[in-house]
This record gives structure tokens, C-alpha cells and sequence, in this order.
């Protein structure tokens, strides 16, 4: 046996049978960076690269029996959660995280997939603010989801700054906000942690599928080999413009990013 253990990270999210997002999204980005990848399924989807046709959220009794059992044997060094749908999950997790004193979690707001089908429920959105913020050492919001969460409008970089200080306020250690969505030729993402920092970085303009897991799958697993939060940022991105320049299009709808 390999007296030597890897640096392992956890994802808690929905399965995306396509792969472009999701917990197999998430393993695979994990993996790139040599990160051991445990996961634990908070709900099914079924979906191809066209959009979601359904969700089936699982009961948060399912939840916590997969995380409980999980966790009383393997402590990862690095969380992320996506996908959680419902406040009943969103408590879970956050009750877990809180029970075996999980480090390093990475919150990814998911709210909508990027075809506009609801992925949460109304309700669980509080959940996350009042349960799982609190607990965040990084939030990755889009500006859509940042805005839902601090009840402005996003459309600006001032904006951006304004919902970043709320995030902060609000309970995350970090946050970031990703650009993506802002109108312009270049990509701005803001980085806040008491202070700003401002990453930007040419748009790579298509229809892509997953690019919020797979952004934050990448900040987790490098806060998993023990970078701090902004070079964890700074190498997600250069990943990022890496995989988005590879994308493929494994079917007839959007492209799912690809790393090698
Ligand atoms: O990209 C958001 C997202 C997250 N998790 C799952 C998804 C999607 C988008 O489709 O299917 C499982």
C-alpha cells in the first residue's frame, strides 16, 4: 500500500449525465490537477447538451446518509458544493460541514442551468445565505446569482464591487464574482477579501455548458494542494482559458470545456 495520501477533495452536486457539469465535471477537473475526487450526489438530472429535461432532487435524509457515512471515514482537504436544489439540502450539508469541521469549502451558488431551467429551489436560495455562506472560505457567483443573493442589480463592474462587500458581510471569507456575463470584449472577474483584485482575461465568446462547476472545481482543488484563495483564483482562470479554448461539442447542442 502507498504510505503516501493524495490531497483529496469532496464535491456535494447534482449528476450531469453529459459530463459538462456537475459532480462528473468536477471529478475530472479534480483529477487534472491531481486531486483525489470523493463525491456525493445531491440530485439526478436528466439532460443532454441542449439543456435539462429534468431534476429529481434526492431527500436530505439521502443526503446525510451519504455524507455521514463518507465523512466518519475520510476527511477531504477541500469542499465544493453545487447543485444542492432544496433548503432541506442546503441545511444538511451545512449541518455536516459544521459536524466534521470541513475546511476549505467552496460555495457555487447554482441556480440556473445555462439554459435557464431552474436548478434550486425559491426557498433554498436563504438557505444558503444564512446556512452555508457562514461556512464559505470562497463564493463564486456569476453576476445573475450574485444579485439574487444580495437583492441588487449586477450589471456593472461598481456593482459587482458593491454585491462583492455584501457577500463579505454576509458571512463568506471570500468572494468572487465571476464577469463572464458583463458585456464588453474582455472578462472581469472580481476577487474580494477585504480588499479587491481585479482578474481579467480575453472573452472566449460560444454557448458552453459547465463553466461555472468547472471554475469552481478548479479553485477548490487548488485550495486543496494548499494555495491561498487568489493564486487558487489566478490558476483556475489560466485552467479555464485553457479548457474553453478546447471545447468540443459532444453533441448538437453547447460545448463542454475539455482540459487536454
Ligand atoms: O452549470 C450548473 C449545473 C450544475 N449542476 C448540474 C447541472 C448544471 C447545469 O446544467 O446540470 C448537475
Amino acid at each position: 500500500m502507498n504510505t503516501i495520501t493524495p490531497p483529496i477533495a469532496l464535491t456535494i452536486a447534482g449528476s450531469d449525465p453529459t459530463g459538462g457539469a456537475g459532480l462528473q465535471a468536477d471529478l475530472r477537473v479534480f483529477w487534472h490537477f491531481g486531486v483525489y475526487g470523493i463525491s456525493v450526489v445531491s440530485s439526478i438530472t436528466s439532460q443532454n447538451t441542449s439543456g435539462v429535461r429534468d431534476t429529481f432532487p434526492l431527500e436530505a435524509e439521502v443526503l446525510e446518509r451519504q455524507l455521514s457515512t463518507l465523512l466518519e471515514d475520510i476527511t477531504p482537504h477541500a469542499l465544493k458544493t453545487g447543485m444542492l436544489y432544496s433548503k432541506e439540502n442546503v441545511e444538511v450539508v451545512a449541518k455536516v460541514i459544521r459536524e466534521y469541521n470541513l475546511r476549505n469549502l467552496v460555495v457555487d451558488p447554482v441556480t440556473v442551468s445555462s439554459t435557464g431551467v431552474s436548478l434550486m429551489e425559491e426557498n433554498a436560495l436563504d438557505a444558503i445565505k444564512e446556512s452555508l455562506l457562514p461556512l464559505a472560505k470562497v463564493i463564486t457567483p456569476n453576476i445573475y446569482e450574485a444579485s439574487l443573493l444580495t437583492g441588487i442589480p449586477v450589471e456593472t463592474l461598481e456593482d459587482m464591487k458593491e454585491a462583492a462587500k455584501m457577500l463579505k458581510e454576509m458571512g463568506a471569507d471570500s468572494v468572487v464574482i465571476t464577469g463572464g456575463h458583463l458585456k464588453g470584449d474582455t472578462t472581469v472577474d472580481i476577487f474580494y477579501n477585504g480588499r479587491f483584485e481585479l482578474l481579467e482575461s480575453e472573452k472566449i465568446r460560444g454557448e458552453f455548458h459547465g463553466t461555472g462547476c468547472t471554475f469552481s472545481a478548479a479553485i477548490t482543488a487548488n485550495l486543496c494542494l494548499g494555495r491561498d484563495c487568489l493564486s487558487a483564483l489566478r490558476v483556475a482562470k489560466e485552467f479555464m482559458e485553457m479548457a474553453l479554448k478546447k471545447a468540443f461539442r459532444p453533441g448538437k447542442g453547447m460545448g463542454i470545456l475539455f482540459e487536454r
